[in-house]
């Protein structure tokens, strides 16, 4: 190297350079969103998605991703290859441009249709920022050429040629640095799914995950592309319309893809994107879809008679009861919104999809009668259960069952008139409803035992389930009223606890209640009203002395303590049920507020209840006894 070349290599630019690359070191959360482990898994995807970006062009049919024994990676595509001819502005090789400069991704290299994600295509740029030794292998025009970094992004020399090629690609490898990075420990799983989810995006790119530390390996093909997607999201339920629609078009710049599958469920499962990127949040795609959609079914019931059912009401919501679909939009210039850039905002989507979706959906519809009616009947289905209840709900109300009514004399309820202190356990049987009563603070903790064979109502119908005596009870002991009576701050108890047994019966009730907490009470739940009240599930003993264990593994840790400290002999209770508890072991383990352990119920994990609940009484056979089957040596985790 000449002196001239060393000089020149502390050039203004050079300055400029690292001072970008020492800012990403400085603040990498604003990049990658943080250094935890999402952050860490950040770099792959930054560099996957560059990748998919040359397969979306039309360059790249295999992208494949290794993770090394020490936590390294190395990305592999056989796309186009970064360019490495002198880029003018900076005087360097595209390819070091591209690695060193912030957001050079796609600012040159031709008018390729690239569509990069914002926010999340920050570019390679960051990933060397982020490793402790980066090396870029391009495969171009019969070259191949590598170049390597250290240090966050330092060139450790020129760009070198290296031999003649026949293919094109790009391979990046880089170590991760410990010292931006709480663990560098990569998660099979998670790279897998975000794997999964691209391939059904890109249709016929074949991406593969290699992990050297486990030998497992996994690859995945689409040639369905979200058509294959959404039958994937379905899968364990039953389908209404056996071939999904599915649509792809280009209105202006924007690419749209849709695919629209109907399944028994109540549940709408609609999964959209943005240029690959998840859009949580909707957006304008996701309105132009339901606003057509919604309009599209309307149409085609108004028209084929169907709509006299239901005295002409379908709603947004009956439409959507059952709905899965995924939409794929695909733009030169997309606008991400919201406070975690979750929706997407360009105003001109929500037409383009709209028209898309309208004319090719009515389309479907009529030229697929038996799936058509299928979906009408189950959109029927939908709006009469709505319509009936609702009607139930009034004529529960109406006949005044609730309003007046005394608290039930099943209720032991509390003396304390301050709903915010005020606890309600509802217990499963009425031995362990005895014992709770007994063992209670009966200032505060009020207790309803409930019958479980009441709930336990095989492919109970939540409509129906207000109508059961059980329920109603609970209703009026909670004073908030139900539907258009409904008032939360009626609430007698800010804490409703759910105490069931550890076995299966309890889980199912578990499951019951917080299904219908979810569907009729999802206020009380974003309020974290709800709770699980955790009973133990051992008591290890040595004389006098008497240790709880929640799991087993507690209880493992709790032996091995006593057998080392104790010569007396160790005595294991495993707790079947509740009721096995007397009073005082009852406070002592589990309504103690100094000592007990409650899991708060979120939304999530009543959303999960109520999948489950679907599938346990739903109709799909299957997917309900392979779930039974995984899941009946765990039973403490049956639902959530
Ligand atoms: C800039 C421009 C072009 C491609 C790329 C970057 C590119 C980046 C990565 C990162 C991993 N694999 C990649 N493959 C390509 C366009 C190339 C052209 O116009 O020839």
């Amino acid at each position: 190297m000449t002196a001239s070349k060393k000089t020149s290599k502390y050039g203004a630019s050079d300055i400029q350079v690292l001072e970008g690359l020492q800012a990403v070191r400085k603040r990498p959360g604003m990049y990658i969103g943080g250094t935890g482990i999402d952050g860490l898994h950040h770099l792959i995807w930054e560099v996957v998605d560059n990748a998919i970006d040359e397969a979306m062009a039309g360059f790249c049919s295999e992208i494949k991703v290794i993770v090394h024994p020490d936590n390294s990676v190395t990305v592999t595509d056989n796309g186009r290859g970064i360019p490495v001819e002198r880029h003018k502005q900076t005087g360097k090789s595209a390819l070091e441009t591209v690695l060193t400069v912030l957001h050079a991704g796609g600012k040159f290299g031709g008018e390729g249709y690239k569509v990069s994600g914002g926010l999340h295509g920050v570019g390679v740029s960051v990933v060397n920022a982020l490793s402790t030794h980066l090396r870029a292998e391009v495969h171009r025009d019969g070259q191949a050429y590598v170049q390597e970094y250290k240090d966050g992004g330092k060139p450790v020399s020129a760009l070198k040629k290296t031999g003649k090629v026949a293919d094109t690609g790009t391979i990046i490898s880089f170590n991760p640095d410990p010292k931006i990075f709480e663990v560098i420990e990569f998660d099979y799983q998670k790279i897998l799914d975000r794997l999964r989810q691209q391939a059904y995006l890109t249709k016929g790119v074949h991406v593969k995950l290699i992990d050297e530390r486990t030998s497992k390996t996994y690859g995945y093909y689409f040639e369905g592309g979200i058509k294959s997607y959404v039958e994937h999201l379905n899968h364990n339920k039953e389908i209404v319309n056996k071939e999904p629609f599915y649509v792809e078009k280009q209105i202006g710049s924007t690419n749209i893809e849709i695919a629209v599958q109907y399944t028994d469920s109540y549940k709408e499962n609609v999964q959209s994107f943005a240029n690959n990127i998840l859009t949580p949040e909707g957006g304008t795609h996701i309105t132009g879809f339901r606003t057509a959609l919604t309009k599209a079914i309307k149409d085609y019931a108004k028209k084929t008679g169907f709509l006299k059912e239901t005295d002409g009401t379908l709603a947004g919501e009956d439409v959507r009861e059952g709905l899965s679909a995924v939409i794929s939009v695909k733009l030169p210039d997309p606008q991400f919104e919201g406070q975690t850039k979750a929706k997407l905002g360009n105003p001109e989507v929500q037409n383009q999809v709209q028209t898309v979706l309208s004319e090719y959906f009515s389309y479907y519809l009529e030229e697929n009668p038996t799936e058509a009616k299928a979906i009408i009947g189950k959109c029927l289905l939908s709006a009469r259960a709505r319509l009936a209840a609702r009607a139930a709900r009034d004529t529960v109300i109406r006949k005044g069952a609730l309003e007046g009514m005394t608290l039930p004399g099943k209720l032991a309820d509390c003396s304390s008139k301050d709903a915010s202190k005020s606890e309600l356990y509802i217990v499963e049987g009425d031995s362990a409803g005895g014992s709770s009563k007994q063992g209670r603070d009966r200032t505060f903790q009020a207790i309803l035992p409930l019958r479980g064979k009441i709930l336990n109502v095989e492919k109970a119908r939540i409509d129906k389930m207000l109508s059961s005596e059980e329920i109603k009870i609970l209703i009026i002991a909670m004073g908030a009223g139900i539907g258009e009576n409904y008032d939360i701050e009626k609430m007698r108890y800010h804490r409703i606890i759910i105490m069931t047994d550890a076995d299966v019966d309890g889980a199912h009730i578990r499951t019951l209640l917080l299904t219908f907490f979810y569907r009729n009470f999802p206020e009380l739940i974003e309020r974290g009203y709800l709770y699980i009240a955790q009973p133990p599930l051992y008591a290890v003993g040595s004389g006098k002395n008497k240790e709880y264990a929640y799991t087993d593994a507690e209880k493992d840790k709790i032996l091995e303590k006593l057998k080392s400290k104790t010569d007396n002999k160790i005595s294991i209770q495993r707790y079947k049920g509740l009721g096995e508890m007397n009073p005082e072991q009852l406070w002592n383990t589990t309504m103690d507020p100094e000592k007990r352990v409650l899991l708060q119920v979120t939304a999530e994990d009543a959303e999960r209840a109520d999948e489950v609940f679907s599938m346990l009484m739903g109709d799909a056979v299957d997917p309900r006894k392979r779930f039974i089957q995984t899941h009946a040596a765990n039973v403490r985790n049956l639902d959530v």
